[in-house]
């Protein structure tokens, strides 16, 4: 059976929310993150040399990356839901959307994160920062022309992108105030029965910042 291994608070949430949309039969088992550190715990470490979550197990496979664990969920399972086929005319929107998340947002959220830690303010720390505030407004821009981000219908790029849009703002506060397209589409995507499912699962009792 799938194995999902969940780190509280974190991007394993999408794959919890993944395959609650197609309905699959998985295990999900839950880790705490380090009180001190927020880090993951030294037995979410050792499922994967990157230590980092998501991983997932099926049989003899055990896959960590966010993008790789997507990907290879929705080739095995998804049987064709949740993916803009390569002869969809949204098809390069669906793949440009679905790696924004880890390949530009995620990249730097975590660049805001260590900014903090050092205290940087510097020129490079501005231009550095102006990478997520560039990402967002292209955010809000796709948003304002588009219900979802690969176009018309919910795909898996909308799964990548939630987190840096709600749980992700626990580590790096963001105002949307000036983002009405954004809160719109966060309230819509989490109206999903099998997101406030995932969302009950993958973190009980949380309250994730939507507006
Ligand atoms: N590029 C990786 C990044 C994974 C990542 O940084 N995950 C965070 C959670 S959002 C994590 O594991 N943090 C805890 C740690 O680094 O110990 C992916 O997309 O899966």
């Amino acid at each position: 059976m799938l194995i999902v291994h969940h780190l509280g608070l974190s991007q394993s949430d999408k794959v919890v929310w993944l395959c609650e949309e197609l309905g699959l039969d998985y295990e999900l088992r839950l880790y705490d993150r380090d009180p001190v550190t927020r880090l993951a715990p030294a037995e979410y470490k050792a499922l994967h040399p990157a230590g980092t979550a998501p991983v997932i197990q099926d049989g003899d496979v055990t896959l960590a990356e966010s993008g790789a664990v997507i990907e290879y969920i929705l080739a095995k399972y998804g049987k064709g839901r949740l993916v803009a086929a390569p002869d969809a005319p949204n098809f390069a929107d669906y793949l440009y959307w679905f790696h924004f998340a880890p390949g530009t947002m995620q990249a730097a959220m975590l660049v805001e994160i260590v900014l903090s830690i050092v205290g940087a303010t510097d020129g490079a720390a501005s231009a550095l920062k102006a990478r997520s505030e560039n990402g967002f407004r292209m955010l809000e821009e796709r948003l304002g022309q588009v219900p979802y981000l690969a176009g018309e219908e919910f795909t898996a790029a909308d799964i990548m992108n939630l987190f840096t849009l709600t749980t992700g703002r626990l580590f790096v506060p963001r105002d949307f105030t000036d983002f009405p397209n954004i809160r719109a589409y966060v309230r819509r995507v989490m109206d999903r029965p099998a997101c406030q499912r995932a969302l009950a699962k993958a973190d009980p009792g949380l309250t994730i910042p939507v507006d």
